[in-house]
């Protein structure tokens, strides 16, 4: 296929870019750090989105590779901020099973100098459908390399419930499908309490995706949750404009 063929061009040539949306505290009213977000400028058919090429990547296996140039990229760019700022990086399934994450892992923590409890990774609930007992020790593998451990779109997969209890995830990403209705007058927000509630009582952390309105942010700190990410604050912009929301949310 002729867009698989453009990917691993892409690859060899260095074709991809990455771009960053903040994360937001609502505790301490603080810059967290970014989510790196990778897109591609094809030569011919303009700017790529990943929910386009991601899965083509993942069904061919070249994920793997975009997987490791985004984390060596995203570590290498982060060292650049100041040092109390995380960066996010997804981790899709395939590249989550496939042999040797953690070295990939700690090279780029290695190359860039970055410390590992500076980097984020997000995985999904869809990693858990492979094996649980083998989901779980890599899983175990990777806490022990000092990186941090993010949930993705929680709420969107099956039973999130059991995935939540059996592994401590630094932090749960509260999928935007439950963002998007939250009003004052209808009862989005119970799902929210409930989330941040259970999150809580298991010790992790929750942030809300997709935040677009004011409104949205007030209810949400109010329900107990902990970090924002979305429109309101800013979309993915590419590394020059960082300095600028460093400096707005410093
Ligand atoms: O940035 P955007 O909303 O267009 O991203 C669409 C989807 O692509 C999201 O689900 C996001 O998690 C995924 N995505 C973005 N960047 C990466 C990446 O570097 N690796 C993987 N595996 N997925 C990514
Ligand atoms: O699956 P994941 O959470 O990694 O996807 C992140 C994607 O969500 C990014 O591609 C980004 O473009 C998109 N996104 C970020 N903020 C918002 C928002 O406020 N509203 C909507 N609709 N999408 C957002
Ligand atoms: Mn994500
Ligand atoms: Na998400």
């Amino acid at each position: 296929r002729e867009m698989e063929l453009d990917l691993r061009l892409a690859i060899r040539d260095g074709g991809f870019e990455l771009y960053f949306q903040p994360l937001y505290n609502l505790r301490d009213d603080c810059l967290q750090g970014f989510e790196a977000l990778i897109r591609w400028p094809h030569p011919r058919r303009g700017m790529i989105s990943p929910a386009e090429f991601i899965p083509l990547a993942e069904e061919t296996g070249l994920i793997v590779q975009i997987g490791e140039w985004v984390l060596r990229e995203a570590c290498r760019i982060a060292t650049r901020w100041p040092e109390n700022l995380t960066v996010a990086v997804n981790i899709s399934p395939r590249q989550f099973a496939a042999p040797g994450l953690s070295s990939t892992i700690l090279q780029a923590l290695g190359q860039s100098g970055l410390a590992p409890n500076r980097l984020e990774l997000e995985i999904t609930e869809s990693v858990f459908i492979a094996n649980i007992e083998k989901t779980l020790s890599a899983l175990h593998g990777l806490r022990d390399l000092g990186v941090k451990i993010a949930l993705d779109d929680f709420g969107t997969g099956y039973s999130s419930l059991s995935y939540l209890r059996s592994f401590p995830f630094d932090k749960v990403k509260i999928d935007r499908s439950f963002v998007r209705d939250l009003t004052e007058e209808g009862n989005a927000h119970a799902v929210i309490r409930a989330i941040t509630t259970l999150a809580e009582a298991l010790g992790m952390a929750t942030l809300a995706e997709g935040v677009e309105l004011p409104e949205q942010c007030e209810i949400l700190r109010r329900e107990g949750c902990q970090f924002i990410q979305g429109y309101l604050l800013s979309e993915p912009v590419e590394e020059h404009r960082l300095a600028g929301l460093i400096g707005d949310y410093a």
